[in-house]
């Protein structure tokens, strides 16, 4: 598809990519091997679009975690901290220090910044509901107003409102909708516009992925904005999906948004399952997350994609959907689950083994993540422990108290007796110098046994 100089892809995109271009060549002259493979960001960035992670203030204090977020993305949300309840806890006090701290660091890693989110029902201080119906209308500019203007050429996308409509398409009876009326978003977009002249203005929603009467109205709204000269460039889908369900129509409904004559953004992309993972739905959920990269890059004012935060340890699914989770693509230790191979993939990376066997050498340690009556589940961590690289690795082990896999994930079982191998999966072979991945199996026994101790690494 043809890519106008004009298209908010190639503006957005262009620029994160370079952004994160450079960042990446900082850190890896200080700690990267040389032949890291490509970063999703720096294979979005090819492609002309962004991937980003939203993220929170508190998760900053794990280095590990600091550390993949600063170096795969090359795009930020703040996740919590630019909401109303924390930028105007009480009226006229506004407080940007824990969102100017996210984008701080966005600055120093090269990434661009989607700021979310200027009017929503929730993070809503209470303060709020209690203004006059007549001084609503001017308290909502006032915020809108101080909040863009404070972050003024540091972020690149506002998510001006969120969540306005109900899933029937009606509008959501938030009280700006009951104070203020239909007209409340339209005089949101104009406040925006005028604080931040080039900011990207975007409208914000969840199920709107797909076309259905929620996304129907969203489509009506934006129709009439562009016919009536109301400012905005763009629509967030944020993409909370469950499990085998990315709708069909998924790229039919961003290109019917974008031949509206506004980009579409992927905002808030998570993949949820009912736990636990098994091999099956890890591959099932690679899949879904690769239809939808492949949504996005079919139309070309798709301008980028953002994980909901990227690891399954700072989640916000299990706590909403108790039994629910495993919905991000790196596990909850920071191992790279087929997901992000396969968001890879579908960006043009090789998503495969490395086609040299490599040389280095491994180690392996076992580790009990649960157990109780009858079974375990148990992880394994591969690292390469060698300078150069290693193309693919398999651990052995027998087990002393005759524990039985039942089904291992990231990797490639072989059993005789207790005698235990696993290789690599297709995806997780390679690994740089001092690099590690992970697998995982759920195992039967009474308990979970002791933990083996001939465990060995070695390449296959
Ligand atoms: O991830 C956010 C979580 O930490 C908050 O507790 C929650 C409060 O409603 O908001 C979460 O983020 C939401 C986002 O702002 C809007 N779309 C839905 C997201 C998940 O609930």
């Amino acid at each position: 598809m043809e890519r106008t100089p004009h298209s908010g892809r190639r503006t957005v995109g262009l620029t994160a990519g370079f952004a994160a271009a450079a960042a990446v060549l900082c850190a890896g002259a200080l700690t990267a091997p040389a032949h890291a493979d490509s970063t999703l960001g720096q294979l979005a960035a090819a492609k002309g679009l962004y991937f980003g992670s939203a993220t929170d203030n508190p998760h900053l204090s794990d280095t590990a975690y600091k550390q993949i977020l600063s170096s795969e993305f090359g795009q930020l949300t703040v996740g919590n901290t630019m909401k109303w309840q924390y930028t105007e806890p009480s009226q006229g006090r506004f407080d940007y220090e824990q969102a100017d701290a996210i984008v701080a660091l966005a600055e120093a890693n090269g990434q661009t910044v989607r700021g979310h989110t200027l009017v929503w029902h929730n993070q809503l201080p209470d303060w709020v509901a209690a203004v006059p119906a007549d001084r609503l209308p001017g308290v909502m500019r006032d915020h809108i107003t101080d909040e863009v203007t404070h972050f003024r050429n540091r972020v690149v996308h506002w998510d001006v409102v969120n969540e306005a409509f109900e899933e029937d398409g009606s509008r959501r009876q938030t009280v700006f909708q009951q104070k203020i009326g239909n007209g409340y978003i339209a005089e949101a977009f104009k406040a925006a516009r005028a604080a931040d002249p080039n900011v990207k203005l975007y409208y914000n929603d969840y199920n709107i992925e797909g076309v259905g009467p929620k996304s129907d109205a969203v489509y009506e709204m934006v129709k009439s904005f562009k016919q009536q000269g109301v400012p905005i460039d763009g629509v967030g889908m944020q993409a909370h999906l469950i499990l085998g369900q990315v709708p069909a129509t998924m790229q039919r409904n961003i290109q019917r948004f974008a031949d509206l004559g506004v980009d579409v953004a992927v905002t808030e992309l998570d993949i949820r399952m009912d736990l636990p993972r098994t091999e099956a739905k890890d591959t099932q959920q690679a899949g879904d997350y690769s239809a939808v990269v492949k949504a996005c890059l079919a139309v070309s004012r798709c301008v980028g994609i953002t994980v909901w935060d990227f690891s399954d340890r700072q989640s916000w699914v299990p706590s909403v959907f108790p039994g629910q989770g495993a919905a991000l693509p790196y596990d909850e230790n920071y191992a790279k689950k087929p997901a992000y191979h396969a968001i890879a993939a579908a960006l043009g990376g090789t998503g495969g083994p490395s086609p040299t066997p490599g040389t280095g050498t491994c180690s392996a340690s076992y580790r009990v993540t649960s157990q109780w009556q009858g079974g375990f589940t148990a992880e394994v961590t591969v690292r390469n422990t060698s300078s150069g690289p290693l193309g693919g690795w398999a651990v052995t082990w027998t087990f002393p108290d005759g524990q039985r896999i039942a089904n291992l994930w990231n990797g490639e079982a072989t059993t005789t007796g207790s005698s235990v191998r696993v290789r690599n999966a297709g995806y997780n072979g390679a690994l740089g110098a001092g690099a590690s991945t992970s697998f995982g199996f759920l195992g039967s026994s009474a308990g979970a046994g002791r933990v083996p101790s001939d465990i060995a690494c070695d390449r296959p």
